[in-house]
């Protein structure tokens, strides 16, 4: 029997490569060796101010960019979280078995309201049990993530086990899965903080879909430091950065990398690390072009999945119903 594996991305933006590096990329690595699906969260999405005809067209375009990155339909389910309701009935079912200290320690929270907090959404709050809904809705054994996603994937443990000691054995308790390499790329202009969708600056991400002049100008003006050597220090965190994409797109070894920048200086490095990208990202927009080409694939495609896992959904919610005395 192969693990399952369940991941999701939200439609908040348009998908950059840290999204790319530190997930995507590892979902199409393991593809032949799991049983997988994949989800566009867009019920994650509406947690903060949006505009519903924006978040309908970044849900079709993460749904291209999933399927240009290579998450081939015959061997995952791609589908839409407000697709299956159950999600949300589960979340409120797991809310309630969710100690509100435990929501009051995430991080990303904090993080999102900063000093807004009066103000923000309770779903933002409550944000984490809609996720742990995803993943223990499809019986999921690994949750493979970026770094700033472990927190999470550990609550949801916690819920799982709590909801076992509670009801009885219903649901698997999954695993976070992190890469070594990738897990955490950081601002091209502000090597301290995260590469996100949200971040403001022309120069701060690299779009899966930017265009490739702009991707190389962002890496060449990207924020480093006045020193000389090329060598992975965590504390040169601009350099670090780069190194980490060069050594994610490479796949070699941090001394082989050292060795090939050997007397060399930092705009060799940046070329390099913009031809090492564009290399990456160049196939996956013209596989995007083509996809998006006729609509109703992805509408096809879509249809699919939630066929296929609707039986998987009946069975987990009939136990929980049971198990929690609904029924
Ligand atoms: P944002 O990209 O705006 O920070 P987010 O992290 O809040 O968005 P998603 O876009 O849903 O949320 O994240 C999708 C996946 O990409 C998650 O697995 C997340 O851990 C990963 N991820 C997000 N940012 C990075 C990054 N800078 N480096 C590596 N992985 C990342
Ligand atoms: N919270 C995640 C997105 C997300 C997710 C999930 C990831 C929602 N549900 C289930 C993995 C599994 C984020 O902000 N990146």
């Amino acid at each position: 029997m192969k693990k399952r594996v369940f991941s999701g991305i939200q439609p908040s933006g348009h998908l950059h490569l840290g999204n790319y590096l530190g997930s995507i990329r590892n979902w199409v690595r393991d593809l032949d060796s799991h049983d997988n699906i994949f989800c566009v969260v867009d019920q994650h999405a509406i947690t903060v101010d949006y505009d519903p005809a924006v978040l309908r067209s970044n849900v079709r375009e993460l749904v291209g960019l999933y399927l240009a990155c290579g998450l081939e339909p015959d061997k995952c389910c791609l589908f839409v979280q407000s697709h299956i309701p159950e999600h949300t009935e589960l979340a409120w079912l797991l809310t309630c078995v969710t100690p509100m200290g435990w929501l009051e320690r995430m991080t990303q929270f904090k993080d999102k309201v900063g000093a807004k907090r009066e103000r923000a959404g309770t779903g933002l709050f409550t944000y984490p049990t809609l996720m742990a809904a995803d993943i223990l809705l499809y019986r999921t054994h690994e949750v493979p993530v970026g770094n700033d996603q472990k927190q999470h994937v550990e609550l949801t443990r916690d819920i799982a086990e709590r909801f076992n000691r509670k009801f009885g054995e219903v649901f698997i308790v999954p695993e976070p899965v992190i890469a070594a390499v990738g897990a955490r790329i950081m601002g091209l202009d502000d090597p301290t903080a995260k590469m996100s969708k949200s971040a403001p600056g022309d120069h701060h991400s690299i779009g899966l879909l930017d265009d490739l002049k702009k991707i190389r100008k962002t890496i060449m003006r990207a924020v480093t430091d006045s020193e000389q050597s090329i060598v992975f220090d965590p504390a040169r965190a601009g350099l670090f950065n780069l190194l980490s994409i060069y050594q994610a797109l490479t796949g070699q070894e941090q001394a082989e990398i050292e060795t090939h920048f050997a007397g060399k200086g930092y705009g060799d490095l940046k070329k390099q690390v913009a031809e090492v990208v564009i290399a990456e990202i160049e196939p996956i927009q013209a596989r995007y072009r083509e996809l998006t080409a006729d609509p109703t694939y992805i509408d096809g495609v879509l249809a699919d999945s939630v066929d296929q896992l609707r039986p998987i959904v009946d069975a987990t919610m009939d136990e929980v119903r049971r198990a929690m005395g609904h029924r």
